[in-house]
């Protein structure tokens, strides 16, 4: 491969804001300097005018998952592609520990699947239902010996996805021990299905009612719980797409008593509000996702939580079900839904969306500074889930995984702009300002302006160390000055 210089950019990081040019070499970052001199060899990328960010690193995706009965209709082929298109060099999937795979088989399974495809780099949470002494032993190995330092547990879908609180409890006293990280979906799910029966028994049927099965005081107490394990197990935890008030409030107090809370939102919680619940409408399936869609009160507590570091990351949750086809051999998605709002596949794409659409609601519209975006969307995903400073930077000796960014650039979404497999996009006709006009993976090109030429297979596995542990705002060492550390 040869060396490529970035000349004239804008560098922008989490903590940085400087121009100069970035020479890279061997797939990762050789130096950063001003006015770089290179030979005839070195091919050269004029960033003039435009922000160099750090790749964007997405630690919630979901591609070719089985959920349910159904998959996402992503494979690790287009959906890494959708990414790379979208400004993002590196995910974080999931291997599901089932009946027949254990942790171990699970992530071999996956990596198999995957390693063909992926056109940037992935890791992968493993998914743990059940917990046993060979669970425990092998989330273990897969911790030291795999590089998967993250597991997520859901607290909802009793009978397909849930864990008791015992289960929980173990993984979190282990994995916080062995300095992992559990992440939690946290939604009281036994209650919740009784709601979805008495919906469905008193002829509620149609999709909005989905919203209205999963009040948002059922993830305040789920959250709640969560954290109140973590304690117990003196173990970090994060909470994945956090979508309300009601679990902010427990957030917010938890981390102020120092216990290592962490905790993401995702861009449709930003964007979308439940006004689009309004109406019996099949249309409104596209956005039956969970947790749903909150009030606009919820979304001012978000931007908060945003602003003073209660929420550290934004993340996708991209878990795309197509509305009307089937995929990969399964027959139709959300349509199966119709006429009964609980077999509506839970999910919508985002994947391509995420950096563009943050960027105009956050940054040009006033609400986040450049360098709060790549925190966001780059820096403390890497730092959370072991990934930093290898990604989530721009640093010699860090991967040469970069996004050329025109921030004047105003681009009308729709569907058929993006790259994703899926046949709808919930931002469909929606016009922002701000796109990714090339993307760097490894030092090479893989995207530029719209057009991506990542070679499928070209993206690595990551084998990930632990977390990076950020203080929560309550626990300062003696004669720390704290005027100094809150930021
Ligand atoms: N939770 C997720 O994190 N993703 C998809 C569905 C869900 O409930
Ligand atoms: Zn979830
Ligand atoms: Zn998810």
């Amino acid at each position: 491969m040869t060396a490529t210089l970035i000349r004239n950019g804008r560098i922008i990081t989490a903590t940085d804001d400087y121009p100069a040019d970035i020479l890279m070499d061997g797939g990762v970052i050789r130096t950063i300097g001003i006015g770089i001199e290179v030979g005839p060899d070195v091919t050269v990328v004029d960033a003039r005018g435009l922000y160099v960010l750090p790749g964007g690193v997405d630690t919630h995706v979901h591609l070719e998952n089985v959920i349910g009965t159904t998959i996402t209709c992503d494979t690790f082929e287009s959906g890494t592609r959708a990414a790379a298109f979208g400004g993002t060099t590196t995910i974080v999937d999931f291997a599901l520990q089932t009946q027949t795979d254990s942790p171990l088989a699970a992530i071999a399974r996956t990596q198999r699947n995957a390693d063909p495809q992926v056109a940037i780099d992935y890791s992968l949470h493993v998914i743990i239902k059940q917990v046993d002494a060979q669970t425990l032993a092998d989330v273990r190995y897969a911790m030291r010996h795999e590089g998967v330092t993250s597991f997520k547990m859901f607290m909802a879908y009793p009978g397909v996805m849930m864990a008791d609180d015992a289960a929980i409890f173990r993984m979190l006293r282990q994995v916080g021990a062995d300095g992992g990280m559990i992440a939690l979906h946290a939604e009281n799910g036994t209650v919740i299905e009784l709601l979805i029966q008495e919906a469905l028994a008193a002829g509620h049927t149609s999709p909005r009612y989905h919203a209205m099965t999963r009040p948002a005081i059922l993830e305040g107490e789920a959250t709640h719980r969560g954290i109140r394990l973590a304690e117990l197990a003196d173990a970090p935890i994060y909470f994945v797409h956090v979508s309300s008030e009601q679990a902010l409030r427990h957030i917010v107090s938890a981390r102020d008593e120092g216990i290592r809370v962490f905790a993401e939102t995702c861009p449709h919680y930003l964007l979308f509000d439940d006004s689009v619940y309004a109406s019996d409408d099949f249309e409104i399936a596209k956005y039956v996702m969970t947790p749903p869609l909150r009030t606009p009160r919820d979304q001012q507590h978000l931007w908060r939580a945003l602003r003073f570091d209660d929420l550290q990351v934004i993340a996708t949750d991209h878990c795309p079900f197509c509305m009307r086809e089937g995929h990969l051999g399964y027959r139709q998605q959300k349509m199966r839904g119709l006429g009964d709002f609980s077999q509506i596949p839970n999910g919508a794409p985002g994947i391509e969306t995420r950096m563009v659409s943050l960027f105009d609601i956050g940054v040009m519209q006033g609400r986040l500074s450049l360098n709060r975006f790549v925190q966001l969307t780059s820096t403390t995903p890497a730092k959370l889930f072991g990934l930093f400073p290898r990604k989530g930077t721009i640093a010699p000796g860090s991967d040469a995984d970069l996004v050329l960014w025109d921030a004047g650039k105003t681009v009308t979404i729709t569907n058929a702009l993006l790259q994703h497999h899926i046949d709808y996009t919930p931002y469909e006709g929606k016009t922002v300002t701000g796109w990714p006009v090339a993307t760097v993976k490894g030092g090479r090109v893989v995207m530029r302006d719209g057009v991506v030429q990542a070679e499928p297979g070209s993206g690595q596995f990551l084998a990930r160390g632990p977390y990076d542990m950020i203080r929560p705002r309550g626990v300062l060492p003696d004669g720390f000055d704290a005027s100094a550390f809150i930021v």
